[in-house]
């Protein structure tokens, strides 16, 4: 009995250190419709590990690399038809089956894009595709529908898009500390896709990355007390394919509407562009730190881990 008590004690204290690592995150798989391919088969290496990237003008958040051009020369590519799902997986570290992919803690939206792979994401190439902040009837962010889901959450690739080799940069911002500037934490990766089947002949103009967040957007500088159904999700518009609405003739162009929304986003960003970029991304160090700790936990008994 004494044992057992002891045992336990050594447990919960364990998971008291441990937690401040216990938070990140970081993509490992990915594939088409749920098949999952090995681990970082089709991913753009990233060398910051589960680190976030907190430097909003840093070329880092593109694929959460330090490599410019990104590595992406012997990335496998994985073929998704248009149209058809990405299934992707984050994990903390690889296969733990004990830790959490990311702290419950971690409450954000998760927000993909998609950018041509021989733009290597320079330039107004983004696009977003899929964006999901707080979900009404599961009461939940996407963070943590992801975390609940063991990591795994699927995106649908536009079809109204020329088929070719495309950049798929997954993210999750989570928001813990968001409440003061640069406070929030980024989690981008890449995964390289062969879109087939696609109906576009162009792909549109997007944004810049660095440039689609500002440190004072709403969806970015945000306290997570605040009331979740109000969140804005920061970044552009999604992109609206119009070509996968229900009834819609396949050979339907983006609508000029779409594509004027996307435009005067690359505008808007234009001046972020030039911004000095940062070598020294802050998200080394452990996400969490100590003095940080006792406070969250006061605040929410959800982040138990
Ligand atoms: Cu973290």
């Amino acid at each position: 009995m004494r044992t057992e008590i002891i045992s336990a004690l050594i447990v919960a204290l364990a998971a008291t250190i441990t937690t401040p690592v216990q938070a990140h995150t970081s993509l490992f798989y990915a594939g088409a419709n749920g098949e999952l391919n090995g681990k970082f088969v089709c991913l753009v290496e990233s060398d910051y590990g589960n680190a976030p990237v907190k430097d909003l003008t840093s070329t880092d958040l593109r694929c959460r690399s330090r490599k410019t051009p990104l590595p992406t020369g012997s990335v496998k590519k994985c073929p998704v038809p248009a149209g058809e799902t990405l299934t992707v997986q984050w994990q903390h570290i690889h296969n733990s089956v004990t830790i959490p992919v990311m702290s419950a803690s971690h409450v954000g939206p998760c927000i993909f894009y998609m950018a041509p792979l021989e733009s290597a994401g320079d330039g107004p190439v983004w696009i977003k595709i899929y964006e999901k902040g707080w979900d009404k009837d599961k009461k939940k962010w996407c963070n943590n529908e992801i975390i609940d889901n063991n990591g795994k959450f699927d995106v649908t690739i536009p079809k109204n898009i020329p088929n070719g080799d495309y950049l798929i940069r997954t993210e999750m911002i989570a928001l813990h500390q968001a409440n003061k500037e640069g406070g929030a934490q980024l989690y981008p990766n890449c995964v390289v896709i062969t879109v087939t089947g696609g109906t576009g002949t162009t792909f549109p103009s997007g944004s810049k990355i660095p440039g689609i967040y500002q440190p004072k957007d709403p969806g970015i500088l945000y306290d997570r007390g605040d009331d979740p159904t109000t969140y804005k999700i920061p970044g552009p518009e999604v992109f609206q394919d119009s070509s996968s609405s229900t009834n819609s003739t396949s050979s339907t162009p983006v609508n000029s509407t779409t594509t004027k929304q996307i435009t005067n986003q690359v505008s808007v960003n234009e001046g972020i562009s030039n911004a000095v970029e940062s070598k020294s991304p802050s998200g080394a160090s452990a996400c969490v730190k100590r003095r940080g700790l006792r406070r969250r936990r006061n605040r929410s008994k959800r982040d138990a881990i």
